[in-house]
């Protein structure tokens, strides 16, 4: 009887096995399923998948990248990762403020750039460091911001990971979840009036969905058919809620269908199939102005935030096992082995030249003085009113 259950539940497995089991020295180790209703499990399982955690070419449709683009992708994924390194323990020597690390993320994140052409707009969350890489901003930018110093665009008066840029096409977001989505869909529509050729890519978080402005902008863009591209970067949790506390749909992708329109669950630590299936949905965008939904299932390896710890909700197996399903090193055995255009040597000379290119960045950032005090009672009124003028007199009385 015994032996009968087992067999069944390896057919369980065995049907999907690429997808869920991974390879540990050697050793294969299962993906077990918490219960009945396990979402992560089936996350894995059932999204689409080009590589394997392996590093091997799991589906037919390969999208066509070419080894120079290949190179920079995985070049601007390091970079995420080691910037995203430095920048947690610079926050704990307490040099920054805060930061909101997305390691694990990266191929979801750059993935969706390398989709987009050069008109078109994101409408990014705080978790996007890679995204804000690839769309080209200079590290020298981003960590002025991060730092919030006198260089700083916004002159240290915003929090640190909430971004915008108008020369890189990435629309300023503020920290209400979710708050930003609803704002891709106008900008997208207001485009489309206007006869601007651009689609507006905007990310959120599973927890983001649970909000009334993640349902409204969807329900908009399905009627008035605007041309953005929503992306769900599932990383499991939202803080310390897993993602099977946050719905009981059995994914994200398939909302979509309520507003009708299509939906799309990718394995998110895949940049093929994240890159493939973002360029099918901006191409639908661009050519018959329709929205898409795509969900991408990955994981965030850090904690939520310089500010919380992980290790208090969830355990130090879960999180070694998706670090098994890690988007680099799958990428990096795909190159190695697959394309043969990299090697040890190549890993250890581009990691020496990252290491060095962000100490000479960060300490140059770090060593730039904070904005002066008098600039927080300009830029807001083209003409400063009273009580304006008179704190700013106090604040120079004080400094005399
Ligand atoms: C409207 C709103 N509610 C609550 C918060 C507090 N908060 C900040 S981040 C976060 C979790 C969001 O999770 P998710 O959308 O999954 O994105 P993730 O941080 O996992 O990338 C919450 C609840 C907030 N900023 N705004
Ligand atoms: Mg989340």
């Amino acid at each position: 009887m015994m032996k009968k259950k087992k067999k069944k539940e390896d057919r369980a497995y065995s049907k999907k096995r690429s997808k869920i089991i991974v390879k540990q020295n050697e050793k294969e180790i299962i993906w077990e399923p918490n219960s009945g209703n396990d979402l992560k499990l089936r996350a894995i399982t059932e999204s689409l998948q080009i590589l394997s955690p392996e590093g091997k070419i799991e589906a037919r449709k390969v999208p066509e990248i070419t080894n120079e683009r290949l190179l920079s992708a995985y070049r601007n994924m390091l970079l995420t990762r080691m910037l995203d390194e430095r920048l947690v323990s610079l926050q704990r020597q307490g040099r920054l403020g805060t930061y909101v690390a997305c390691s694990g993320q990266e191929a979801s994140q750059i993935g969706c750039v390398m989709a987009l052409s050069q008109k078109d707009w994101i409408f990014p969350m705080y978790r996007d460091t890679g995204m804000i890489i690839e769309m080209g901003v200079p590290l020298e930018t981003l960590l002025n911001r991060l730092f919030g110093n006198s260089q700083d665009d916004a002159l240290g008066r915003d929090l640190p990971n909430l971004y915008g840029w108008k020369r890189y096409r990435i629309a300023s977001f503020a920290a209400p979840i979710a708050s930003h989505v609803p704002l891709a869909v106008g900008f997208a529509l207001a485009a489309k009036i206007r006869g601007d050729d651009l689609v507006t890519l905007t990310t959120f978080g599973d927890g983001a969905t649970s909000s009334g402005e993640f349902h409204s902008a969807m329900n908009f863009a399905g009627v008035f058919k605007a041309p953005t591209v929503f992306v769900c970067e599932n990383n499991q949790y939202a803080i310390s809620v897993p993602v099977e506390r946050q719905t009981a749909s059995s994914s994200i992708a398939i909302k979509a269908a309520a507003y009708g329109f299509g939906g799309v669950r990718v394995d998110g630590n895949d940049l093929f199939a994240v890159y493939s299936t973002v360029k099918d949905a901006v191409n639908k965008a661009r050519k018959e102005s329709l929205p898409t939904l795509v969900e991408c299932v990955t994981y965030r390896l850090q904690s939520h935030s310089t500010a919380d710890d992980w290790k208090r909700y969830r355990s130090a197996e879960e999180v070694e096992r998706w670090r098994h399903l890690d988007p680099l090193k799958r990428l990096r055995l795909y190159m190695q082995n697959v394309r043969k255009i990299w090697s040890e040597e190549k890993e250890v000379k581009l990691r020496e030249e990252l290491e060095g290119t962000l100490s000479s960045t960060i300490s140059k950032a770090a060593a730039i003085p904070p904005p002066e005090m008098k600039t927080m009672f300009e830029d807001v009124y083209s003409e400063m009113p009273w009580n304006l003028k008179e704190g700013l007199e106090e604040l120079e009385e004080l400094e005399k």
